[in-house]
């Protein structure tokens, strides 16, 4: 009698201890740090941990927007029309973003943004937002320098302005919906290449504090104050050009705060670089970090200008998605937007274009095994990839 209660308390605690351990099926330490994800959100967050060391994902930023010589054409993409593809992954950036300001610093139109936004989802793909906010006390460009954290922060004299900022920035990403009226979940990747002191938020520009302190406002004011529950968050620093980087986690906001560990690096091809060792050991140190702290790993942005070395896909960045086989457990890599040449400075592109030598060799990393494009890319918004 005493034996057969003893094994139903025991089976009692057990069930317990799973339910709290996981929500629908997944355990804890698959989920994003916003508990009330949407079901969407919850499933890019633990299909992506999951695409494991066997697949990247490739993106291209504004690949829909624009290209090298067309803008804003219905269906065109330099991706598609040099590989067959488009992307999987698809980087918009918010800069310019504020009351009455329709379009972002480099010319697209926020409504449009929604729209091609709205497009890539419904095809399986996955949106990424940077955003070079303006300068909040200044009003400037995110390369005004000025100090402006103290500004912002709660008792600042422009932290209500901020804030009005982070309300236009909530009701962007509120808008997007998919066909059955789901919010359509978005890594929003903020405060990015804070290693380097190029952004008002940059190195020299901010203390410890001062980044954990606007990083974890912000987390907190979209997620507990707006109701923002289709983001994941990426903290993305600059390249350290080298094996190890220790100021990687200098100013790492928390396990608490942050989704994905990503990276920003073109010194590593720029001037004739070619760094594909040592970024690819710096890429597999990055992905250790992200593996100890159970979340993904990314190469959120990289290219090299004008692709002059037109074999710069297979020779340089594949080499350094491979040469290091950790560095391949990232989830991730996303090339640079493609300017176009009338409008802006000519040979400020990143992905191939059809007209440029360089598309066959992009084609040609397109077909390998551990690269996929959108034509190949799993369902990643239900829990469809098991371990
Ligand atoms: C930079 C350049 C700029 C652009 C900015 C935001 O790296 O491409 O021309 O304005 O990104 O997209």
């Amino acid at each position: 009698m005493k034996k057969v209660r003893m094994s139903g308390v025991i089976v009692i605690v057990s069930y317990l201890l799973l339910a709290c351990n996981t929500q629908e099926g997944v355990s804890v330490k698959d989920l994003p740090i916003d508990k009330e994800a949407t079901a969407e959100t919850k499933a890019l967050y633990y299909n992506l941990k999951n695409l494991g060391s066997s697949k990247i994902l490739y993106g291209h930023q504004d690949d829909l927007a624009y290209g090298y010589s067309w803008w804003a054409e219905p269906g065109r993409s330099d991706v598609k029309e040099s590989t067959g593809s488009y992307p999987a992954v698809y980087g918009w950036d918010l800069g310019d973003i504020r009351q009455g300001v329709e379009e972002n610093l480099d010319g697209v139109n926020f409504e449009n943004m929604k729209s091609w936004i709205r497009e890539a989802y419904s095809r399986g793909g996955i949106n990424t937002i940077s955003w070079h906010m303006n300068h909040p006390v200044t009003d400037g460009d995110s390369w005004d320098r000025t100090p402006a954290v103290s500004s912002i922060l709660p008792g600042g004299d422009q932290h209500a302005k901020f804030n009005g900022w982070l309300d236009i920035f909530a009701e962007f990403v509120l808008d997007l919906k998919g066909k059955n009226g789901e919010l359509i979940p978005i890594i929003f990747r903020p405060y990015h290449e804070h290693t380097g002191s190029w952004f008002w938020w940059g190195d020299e520009q901010t203390s410890v504090d001062d980044y954990v302190a606007i990083w974890r406002y912000t987390v907190e004011y979209l997620r507990d104050k707006k109701n923002v529950h289709n983001l994941l968050y990426a903290y993305s620093p600059d390249g350290g050009a080298g094996d190890r980087y220790p100021k990687y986690m200098e100013k790492y906001p928390g396990d608490d705060f942050v989704d994905i560990l990503a990276l920003d690096d073109y010194g590593s091809y720029m001037n004739g670089n070619n760094r594909v060792r040592e970024l690819s050991n710096e890429l597999a140190q990055m992905v250790e970090e992200a593996e100890k702290r159970n979340k993904i790993a990314a190469f959120s942005e990289t290219g090299l200008e004008g692709l002059t070395n037109p074999k710069w896909f297979t020779e340089s960045l594949y080499e350094t998605l491979v040469h290091n086989p950790k560095a391949k457990e990232i989830a991730y890599v996303l090339t640079w937007r493609n300017a176009n040449f009338e409008k802006e400075q000519r040979d400020h592109f990143y992905a191939a274009h059809p007209e440029h030598e360089s598309a066959s060799d992009m084609k040609v990393f397109r077909d390998k095994e551990l690269i996929v494009f959108e034509d190949e890319m799993p369902d990643m918004y239900s829990i469809s990839i098991k371990r």
